[in-house]
């Protein structure tokens, strides 16, 4: 069994991306660690997870394959809103916050984003996703974490909460990027065994 780390305090995220590994790569273990991550300011994903990856680089000494992640939920009648601003705005004025600054807002169409910083032991490479839908009227739903009770993705009439993750993950964002970097894996590279005999 090899195994790619996955730099994060999510546990949610993690849920999410090592099922995927585990539908159609089972020869790779996702593994979860906390390291301190230091993020940039910047409006690109793709730009904040490639920091974050080389900060862990050049400022620690893990030098397992990793793999760090950031999300966003970019909201069109707010500019973009919360966008790499999503963790503080979840935690400060919440889902009803995103709600109420909606409340008059005809225009609910919104994108929720995905980027995937995998350094594979040499180099580090990036994988986006993103997911189109609209933001509910009121929040929907048990299942899940954050934004999910108010995201409706396309071509669905359910909120992501109202998805078991299963089901989300034949939607999201983060499962587009991780089926893209599952596709990288797959065709270009052979990890060092683990040597972690408990696999
Ligand atoms: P890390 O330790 O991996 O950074 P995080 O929770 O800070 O965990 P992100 O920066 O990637 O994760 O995401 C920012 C916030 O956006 C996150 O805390 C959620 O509130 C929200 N979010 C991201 N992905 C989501 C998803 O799939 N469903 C609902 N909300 C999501």
């Amino acid at each position: 069994m090899r195994e790619i780390f996955f730099v994060t305090g999510n546990y949610h995220k993690f849920k999410e991306i090592s099922s995927i590994f585990r539908d159609s790569l089972r020869s790779i273990k996702i593994k979860r660690v906390k390291l301190r991550k230091v993020e940039i300011q910047s409006d690109s994903l793709e730009k904040i997870a490639q920091f974050a990856a080389e900060w862990i680089i050049n400022h620690t000494n893990f030098r397992e394959p990793f793999i760090i992640e950031d999300a966003g939920l970019f909201i069109d009648e707010l500019r973009g809103f919360p966008g790499p601003y999503s963790h503080y705005v979840y935690k400060t004025i919440g889902i009803n916050g995103i709600l109420e600054l909606m409340r008059t807002s005809e225009n609910r169409n919104a994108l929720f984003k995905s980027a995937i910083a995998f350094w594979d032991g040499n180099k580090i490479v990036v994988f986006s996703g993103q997911v189109e839908g609209t933001i509910s009227l009121e929040p929907r739903g048990t299942f899940g974490f954050g934004f999910d009770p108010i995201f409706i993705p396309q071509n669905t009439n359910k909120t992501f909460a109202e998805m078991k993750m299963q089901e989300k993950n034949l939607y999201s964002h983060r499962a587009k990027a991780t089926k893209k970097l599952i596709e990288y894996i797959a065709s270009n590279l052979f990890l060092p065994e683990s040597t972690d005999s408990t696999g």
